[in-house]
């Protein structure tokens, strides 16, 4: 292995000097031709826009070089406190259209392109997604890092580099068929393997007690397999300020002291395949998205990204200042991106302890000093345990640790609350019981100094629910941060025709002030605007459908004049993709009896995908398109109603769909999503929502007020005085409308030459203890759809609500989130580095 230690001699440092890159057309005209010509050894015969896109992203990359290395060099001479992003998940997308507009070249480029008889859409649709996620918690994480090198904040975002992201979703039948995202196969320009960086994971083993010259006891972990983590590095650029700050994802490699044991012995077999058990850690991304499964290779997967990102920057500390950790807690800060990564706490514990001899009290000062946590939901099925004796068998060292932070802990609990057994029980890090278990969330909570949740609602909840006890205890670790996302990807860089209206209007602070959208507020009035504001959307809703048109056998049934009724977001029952189905089932029914005069033109458009083991989460997906085959073979439809589920949900499809979105469906049962963010995108491109009062939909309606949000539904408090007698039953015999879907549904309609299909489904909503309460909210939302409708009818009055949507997302920036985590959490100093063209 390459060591970091070896040196160029000193005089010729100088040769690595480059001239500085050119920003012109014809620059990345050569420096197109060179790559692809000289790099690639492709000729004007190979016609693939793979390596055209290959090529030009060289170009970029190139560009970004000396930027990133001046970012780093201007981080380590000042010695300035950074922020570490710890995420298991980081849903970064494409990064060739990003890259060219945070450098301010897109126009350029594009020319450069044209020149070349090359469409710049059919490179940048060339690139893979990074799916380095599985919905909102990934794709924040890809936002804030954006929003961070923006604001010019020293972060590095910590991940792990899957060979295999998130599935990629076929509908085989109206079914989900995962197949495996081999995203790495044609190799990735974007990532630098810096294999000098690598650091050594520890799994298995015994500890034992050593007492050194001076009589301090420490522990020692012993006989383990190790693996290699090695660090892949991609750039992330600030919005034209010469920032590049770094996203480093760990891959595991199997280390050549791991097989010598087995390898001497003769073991050949057992040698080659204990390195695939190694190099399996990073292999793949779990699908799961607010599930839990306690897989052992889940636990190894978050052990290594905790212990190389952590040893990462211990032994840069230990570079710089030596064994002395006085400081370092005002240096360095860790955001734990839900519990995922936070066996880092421990972690820190164990590195400062056994590695670099700080006792517990200083250990634990620095830890609780530096660690953060994010909570992203109240479901408790997503509320991580792990078993006890997994644990004490995988990480023997950090389950020690564990018992210990709990023993002090709980002490800590009965002098505040004396006698008191049963907060004792409730509070415990370790769950007690015949299969003792760890509580990832209280060990977060306890190592850590500030806790938050993602909107309002969220955070009131935690407070009051989930984590009262602790928030009884130490008031003043929790807060809130409304969620955001960054609007450089999500309204400059996919709504091109809107951005430069907007910039036309009220100029181009906004890409870097949000709030200054407000200034559209005016314009709403202006009828000129409106025209073209309606025809932007047209435009983009036609675009639309010529790209789904390309491969969906349905596109055809899609109308630009139709609204375009979204919701697109991970399958789960608590989002209510099913209520979305019964309003759909209600208006075929409807018009079929009553005709269309009651009803404008509509089509409604669903897309996400389900974990590969959620059976409900699957058996909707098929409903959905079961209800959708029937709708658009019936003529009485046509020009009507359509439904379509769009495959493959993912960050570039949600680039292409949120322009040409009307009505933005934010529909869980209230209480259950944490915030939502598909809802913020949506509203910045003009779409209006349709919701109920559950996380950030609530705050997206204080913005733009009552009259330009469709609000159905129970709120939170009443869902949960409501269980206990829920009824659906009885509502379903009060109601002729849902009887007719229910019927429609229970007849079998949707599913004739597959009986009992939907069975299962429909027991889900007819049943007393459904956790969603859908039928509860079905009068209330067919309603509030029918206000939809009248507001549709006329344009002029949607096309205010539009803009006035839009003029009010400011808040919604992970500018103004970022802002805020740095206000109260992090405390970083903003760095302004120097760059000849910013
Ligand atoms: C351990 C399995 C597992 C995997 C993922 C449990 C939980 C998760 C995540 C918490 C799921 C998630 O992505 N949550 C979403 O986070 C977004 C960003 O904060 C919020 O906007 C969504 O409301 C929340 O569901």
């Amino acid at each position: 292995m390459p060591s970091n230690k070896f040196v160029i001699s000193k005089p010729k440092l100088s040769i690595i000097k480059l001239p500085e890159q050119g920003m012109k057309k014809n620059d990345f005209i050569d420096d197109f031709k060179q790559y692809y010509v000289h790099l690639l050894g492709r000729d004007e015969h190979c016609r693939s826009p793979y390596y055209a896109s290959e090529a030009l992203s060289q170009a970029i990359r190139d560009r970004l070089m000396e930027r990133w290395k001046e970012t780093h060099q201007h981080y380590k001479s000042n010695d300035c406190r950074r922020l570490y992003y710890l995420s298991m998940e980081f849903l970064m997308g494409r990064s060739l259209s990003n890259a060219m507009l945070n450098l301010g070249v897109t126009d350029t480029v594009t020319q450069a392109m044209y020149d070349l008889g090359i469409e710049i859409e059919e490179l940048i649709s060339a690139e893979q997604d990074a799916g380095l996620g599985n919905g909102g918690l990934g794709r924040l994480a890809a936002c804030f890092i954006d929003s961070c090198a923006t604001l010019q904040l020293p972060v590095i975002g910590y991940g792990l580099r899957y060979e295999y992201g998130m599935f990629t979703q076929t509908i085989v039948n109206g079914e989900q068929v995962e197949k495996p995202d081999h995203w790495l196969r044609f190799g990735n320009v974007w990532e630098i393997e810096r294999i000098e960086y690598s650091h050594c994971i520890k799994f298995g083993g015994h500890t034992e007690v050593h007492t050194d010259e001076e009589g301090h006891q420490y522990s020692h972990w012993i006989s383990s397999c190790n693996v290699l983590a090695v660090p892949f590095d991609t750039p992330i650029p600030g919005y034209k300020n010469g920032t590049v700050n770094s996203l480093r994802l760990w891959k595991a490699v199997a280390t050549e002291e791991f097989n010598l044991d087995e390898f001497n012995a003769g073991d050949y077999a057992e040698a080659v395949a204990s390195k695939i058990t190694a190099e399996n850690i990073t292999m793949v991304l779990y699908p799961n998205d607010a599930n839990e499964n306690g897989k052992e290779l889940r636990l190894r997967q978050q052990y290594f990204l905790a212990s190389a990102s952590l040893q990462d920057v211990v032994s840069h500390w230990i570079a710089v200042h030596g064994k002395n950790f006085n400081g370092f807690a005002d240096k360095n800060c860790f955001q734990l991106n839900d519990t995922h990564p936070s066996i880092a706490i421990a972690e820190l514990m164990r590195l400062l302890m056994d590695n670099n001899r700080l006792t517990w009290d200083e250990a634990w000062a620095i830890t609780k000093n530096t660690m953060a946590y994010t909570n992203h939901t109240l479901l408790p099925e997503a509320l991580e345990k792990w078993p006890v004796r997994l644990m004490q068998r995988l990480l023997p060292r950090l389950m020690e640790i564990i018992f210990e932070i709990n023993a002090r802990f709980l002490a800590e609990v009965s002098m505040h609350w004396p006698g008191d057994g049963e907060r004792l029980k409730r509070m415990s890090i370790i769950e007690e019981g015949p299969d003792k278990h760890v509580r990832m969330a209280y060990l977060a909570i306890v190592g850590s100094f500030s806790v938050n949740g993602v909107a309002q609602l969220h955070s009131q909840l935690l407070q009051q629910g989930l984590f009262k006890d602790f928030y009884e205890l130490w008031p003043h670790k929790f807060n809130n941060k409304t969620n955001g996302v960054t609007p450089r990807r999500w309204l400059a860089a996919c709504n091109p025709e809107l951005a430069s209206l907007i910039t036309e209007t009220i100029g181009d602070h906004w890409i870097t002030d949000l709030s200054e959208l407000k200034k559209l507020e005016p314009y709403a009035e202006d009828a000129k605007f409106r025209k073209r504001w309606r025809d932007i959307k047209q435009v983009a809703k036609q675009r639309l459908i010529d790209y789904k048109k390309r491969k969906h056998p349905m596109a055809l049934h899609l109308d630009v004049n139709a609204i375009f009724d979204v919701q697109v977001k991970r399958i789960h029952e608590y989002k209510r993709q099913l209520l979305n189905v019964l309003h759909v089932i209600y208006l075929y029914n409807d018009i079929k009896k009553h005709g269309a005069v009651h009803h404008v033109p509509r089509c409604v458009l669903i897309g996400g995908k389900a974990a590969p083991g959620y059976r409900m989460a699957k058996k909707i997906i098929k409903l959905i398109n079961n209800v959708a085959n029937v709708i658009n073979s019936d003529p009485d439809m046509a020009n009507q109603l359509a439904l379509l589920f769009l495959p493959d949900y993912r960050v570039s499809a949600m680039e292409k769909i949120c322009p040409g979105a009307d009505l933005s469906e934010q529909i869980s049962t209230a209480g259950k999503e944490a915030s939502g963010t598909g809802n913020m995108k949506l509203m910045m491109n003009g779409a209006i929502t349709i919701g109920t009062l559950d996380g950030a939909n609530i705050e997206i309606r204080e913005e733009v007020g009552d009259e330009n949000f469709f609000l159905f539904g129970l709120t939170e408090e009443q869902i949960e005085e409501r269980r206990g007698h829920y009824d659906p039953l009885g509502i379903i015999s009060q109601d002729e409308d849902l009887q007719s879907v229910m019927h429609l549904l229970e007849s079998g309609y949707f599913n004739q030459f597959e009986p009992g299909l939907f069975d299962d489904v429909i027991d889900s909503i007819k049943s007393p203890h459904d956790p969603w309460m859908t039928i509860a909210d079905f009068r209330s939302y067919i309603d509030a759809q029918q206000r939809v409708e009248d507001a549709y009818r006329d344009q002029d009055h949607w096309t205010k609500m539009s803009i006035i949507n839009c003029a009010n997302s400011g808040k919604f920036s992970t500018d103004r989130t970022i802002n805020e985590y740095n206000r109260d959490i992090w405390k970083l100093t903003p760095q302004p580095v120097k760059h000849h063209h910013q």
